[in-house]
């Protein structure tokens, strides 16, 4: 059934949003030559447009709608909190019910000693927070020069200056500058930057590269480590298995603080409740964000752990947001943790789903612009290549390929994005079989699109 919404004529609405809305991530002028696509409502798995199309969205729009589009029960809470309590903070000594059900439900979902919740508005807030809140841990402990974070090259952490600074993408440092004592590593992308080592020598060596950053800058300098279990916005980056077992021994060695960035493997998303379950870690720290409210109200937080807790706890620690623990969007975020958790779609999503993409998921190995398929629980990767064996770039700037591969997907209603020459999805994790189905059919013709224009353009040969 598609309904015909009453609204302006899209090209209409796409003048009006191309004069004065700016959209993030984009080059504004580009949107007077072709408008945005404006998606106006959505169920379960699928978006329509203002021309009803109907698009299966293999993204869960930003890698968050976890519980998928048009749950009932999500409005109706944040209704009745907006009626009951639509805003209180929680400075100046006090407090308010979702906020406390909502940290009580996370300390009990998340792993070990991780007790404790300092809520934000979003991801990029709570690594702000988590900054600050590991150079004033160290403080506390009367070593204020132990404030260095390690990071990854091409890690995303968020768009505020704190958290773009922790975030490896240099397209990002270099527009505006980077907060100092920031440090970063390799990432464990062994598809593009292996070359001739195994995939677990490669994992080790890059895991190595923390322990010797350790050393050269001293570990009394160096206050955390900071990560995603797996890259999400970099391009799903499925490291090698003996990646984490290797980080896990170095954080262990030494007396650094360990933080989970889980705003996109969090909630399910790997197939756990949390990506550190995933690659078996026990951090210190883990931002949250995205799947915790699936998206339907903005909200994020770091979980600590009770030694961080207590330490940063004996003093004032003089930060906070206005929108932290947001009563609605709180109340909001139990409603989607007690769905995910009643309706088994965590469980389900590991035990049924997720084998079942993974099995077609990486038959698309088999289309001959397609290198490797890396997955885990629900987000995934393809290497787009000329050629295989070599694991070859193309001969265009990286990222031509796979726009171009993107702009087949859009086309045929399917939300499958690219970074760089890698295609990648994260679909919300009620997905069906049949779901399933139609992604890989509509990736599959898409990429058959993609490689004829290609190769029309020249391009399917190694730079
Ligand atoms: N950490 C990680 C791991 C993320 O993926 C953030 C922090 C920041 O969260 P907020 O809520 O401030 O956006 C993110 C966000 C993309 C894309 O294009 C990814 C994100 C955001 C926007 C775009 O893949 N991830």
């Amino acid at each position: 059934m598609v309904e015909i919404s009453n609204h302006m004529p899209t090209a209409e609405l796409q003048a009006l949003d191309a004069a004065h809305h700016m959209h993030p991530f984009s080059t504004q002028s580009g949107f007077t030559k072709k408008g945005a696509r404006v998606i106006t409502r959505a169920k379960g798995t699928r978006l329509w447009d203002s021309e009803g199309a109907e698009i299966l969205d293999a993204m869960a729009g930003l890698w968050c709608v976890n519980i998928g589009y048009g749950r009932d029960e999500l409005a109706e809470a944040a209704y009745r909190q907006m009626k009951e309590l639509p805003y209180y903070n929680t400075f100046f000594q006090t407090t308010h019910v979702p906020v406390i059900a909502l940290s009580q439900r996370l300390a009990e979902l998340a792993p070990g000693d991780l007790n404790h919740v300092f809520y934000a508005g979003s991801g990029s807030e709570a690594n702000d927070t988590n900054i600050r809140m590991a150079r004033f841990y160290w403080a506390q402990k009367g070593k204020p020069e132990k404030n260095i974070i390690i990071s990854r090259k091409n890690a995303y952490h968020g768009s505020t200056l704190g958290a773009m600074s922790l975030g490896g993408m240099s397209g990002m440092h270099a527009q505006g500058g980077v907060v100092q004592n920031v440090h970063h590593i390799d990432q464990p992308n062994w598809w593009s930057e292996g070359g001739d080592m195994s995939p677990e020598d490669f994992g080790i060596e890059r895991a190595q590269q923390l322990e010797k950053a350790i050393l050269e800058l001293g570990e009394d300098r160096v206050a955390a480590f900071i990560a995603e279990p797996i890259q999400g916005a970099g391009g799903v980056i499925v490291p090698p298995d003996s990646y984490w077992p290797e980080l896990k021994r170095i954080c262990d060695q030494y007396d650094i603080l360990l933080i989970a960035d889980e705003v996109i493997c969090g909630f399910g998303r790997t197939g756990n409740w949390f990506g550190s379950e995933t690659v078996g870690i026990q951090p210190h720290i883990m931002t949250i964000a995205k799947g915790l409210s699936s998206g339907y109200a903005p909200i994020g937080g770091s979980i600590v752990c009770d030694e961080v807790a207590e330490v940063v706890g004996g003093d004032e620690f003089n930060h906070g947001y206005t929108y932290a623990g947001h009563p609605v969007s709180c109340a909001v975020a139990l409603e989607n943790l007690r769905i995910l958790d009643e309706e088994g779609i965590v469980t389900r999503a590991r035990e049924e789903i997720a084998p079942y993409l993974k099995e077609k998921f990486e038959g698309l190995t088999e289309h001959p612009m397609v290198g490797e398929a890396k997955i885990v629980g629900m987000m995934g990767s393809i290497a787009l290549t000329p050629h295989k064996e070599s694991r070859a770039a193309f001969a265009a700037d990286a990222g031509t390929v796979g726009y171009m591969v993107r702009e087949r997907c859009f086309a045929n209603n399917l939300i499958m994005r690219h970074v760089g020459d890698r295609m990648i999805i994260s679909p919300p994790l009620v997905i069906t079989k049949e779901d399933v189905d139609l992604l890989i059919a509509r990736a599959w013709q898409s990429l058959d699109e993609g490689m004829a224009q290609v190769k029309a353009e020249g391009l399917f040969k190694p730079a």
